[in-house]
C-alpha cells in the first residue's frame, strides 16, 4: 500500500512536468500540441544473488540451568591468619618463693664501744632463757605427784597452779602473792571450769579459792579487791555464814561454791596474769 501511493505521487508529478504552458504560446504550427502520460515498463528479470550478509547480534542470555551433582572435596587450604588476642584469663595461683639473693653490701661502721662485755652478758642471758623455758615445760608437764605442784591449767590470759599445801585461807593468799599471783579468782564460767576440772583431776575435793567477806558481812570481794559481779557459782543455800564465821570460800570439785571458817586449813589455787609471768 505504502507503495503504490509512492508510485501514483511520481506518475502525477512526471504528467505534471510534461504538460505544455498556456496553449503553447511558443511552439510552431507543425509542431503538434499534445499531452505525454509516462506509465512504468516491465518488471526486469531477478538479479544475481547477493554476497552472504555479516553475522547477527548474540541473542538474549538464556534461563538459569538446573543445579548439577557436587564436585569432589576440594585440598587442604593453607594455614590462615592469627586471630586476635583473647580477653586477660583470671589471676594464677602464687608462685614458689625465689631464691634466696646474693648477700647485700657491707653496711657503715658503728660506733666504737665496749662491746665484749655486753655480748657476753647477752649470751648468758641466752644460755639463761633456754633453761628457764626446758624447766618451765618440766614443771607444766613432767612434774609427778603428790609433789606440791601438779602441773598447771592455762586459759589465754592465765594460768592456775594447784598447791597442794594445806593452808588457811591467810596464808594460802600469802603463798600465792610469794609466787608472784592471787588465789584463784574465777570471775566467769570458763575459768571457773577450769579450776573444777583442775580439782578433780587432782583427786581432791574442796580447795580455796579467791574470794571472801571479811571486810564487810554478806558483801564478797575477789582476792585482788574487785567487787563481785553478776558471775556466781554459790551451792544452793549458800553463803550462810554459817556459825557466824564463815568469811572465806572453797571450790567444790563440782565447780560450786560455799563459805566456810577462813581458819580451817586446805590445799589451794593460785592464780597469775600471764603477761606479769
Ligand atoms: C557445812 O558441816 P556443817 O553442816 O556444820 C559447811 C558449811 C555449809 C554447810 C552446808 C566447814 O557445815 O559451810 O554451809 O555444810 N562447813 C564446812 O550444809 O564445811
Ligand atoms: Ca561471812
Ligand atoms: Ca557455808
Amino acid at each position: 500500500m505504502k507503495h503504490d501511493l509512492a508510485l501514483l505521487g511520481t506518475l502525477i508529478g512526471l504528467a505534471f512536468l510534461s504538460l505544455p504552458r498556456a496553449a503553447c504560446p511558443q511552439q510552431t504550427a507543425e509542431e503538434a500540441c499534445s499531452v505525454q502520460i509516462l506509465v512504468p515498463g516491465l518488471k526486469g528479470d531477478a538479479g544475481e544473488k547477493g554476497e552472504k550478509g555479516a553475522p547477527g547480534r548474540p541473542g538474549r542470555v538464556g534461563p538459569t540451568g538446573e543445579k548439577g551433582d557436587m564436585g569432589d572435596k576440594g585440598q587442604k587450604g593453607s594455614v590462615g591468619r592469627h586471630g586476635k588476642i583473647g580477653p586477660i584469663g583470671s589471676k594464677g595461683e602464687k608462685g614458689d618463693s625465689g631464691d634466696i639473693g646474693p648477700p647485700g653490701p657491707n653496711g657503715e661502721p658503728g660506733i666504737p664501744c665496749e662491746c665484749s662485755q655486753l655480748r657476753k652478758a647477752i649470751g648468758e642471758m641466752d644460755n639463761q632463757v633456754t633453761q628457764l623455758t626446758t624447766e618451765l615445760k618440766f614443771i607444766k608437764n613432767a612434774l609427778p605427784s603428790p609433789a606440791a605442784v601438779a602441773g598447771v591449767r592455762e586459759t589465754d590470759t592465765k594460768i592456775y597452779l594447784l598447791v597442794k599445801e594445806e593452808k588457811k585461807y591467810v596464808d594460802a593468799q600469802l603463798s600465792c602473792h610469794g609466787r608472784g599471783g592471787t588465789l584463784g579468782m574465777p570471775k566467769d564460767e570458763p575459768s571457773n571450769s577450769l579450776i573444777a576440772s583442775y580439782i578433780t583431776q587432782a583427786g581432791l575435793t574442796r580447795v580455796f579459792i579467791g574470794i571472801n567477806d571479811l571486810e564487810k558481812e554478806g558483801s564478797f570481794v575477789y582476792a585482788d579487791r574487785s567487787p563481785m559481779q553478776t558471775f556466781n557459782k554459790w551451792r544452793d543455800g549458800e553463803p550462810n555464814n554459817a556459825y557466824d564465821e564463815e568469811d572465806c570460800v572453797e571450790m567444790v570439785a563440782s565447780g560450786g561454791w560455799n563459805d566456810v571458817a577462813c581458819h580451817i586449813t586446805m590445799y589451794f589455787i593460785c592464780e597469775f596474769d600471764k603477761e606479769s609471768v
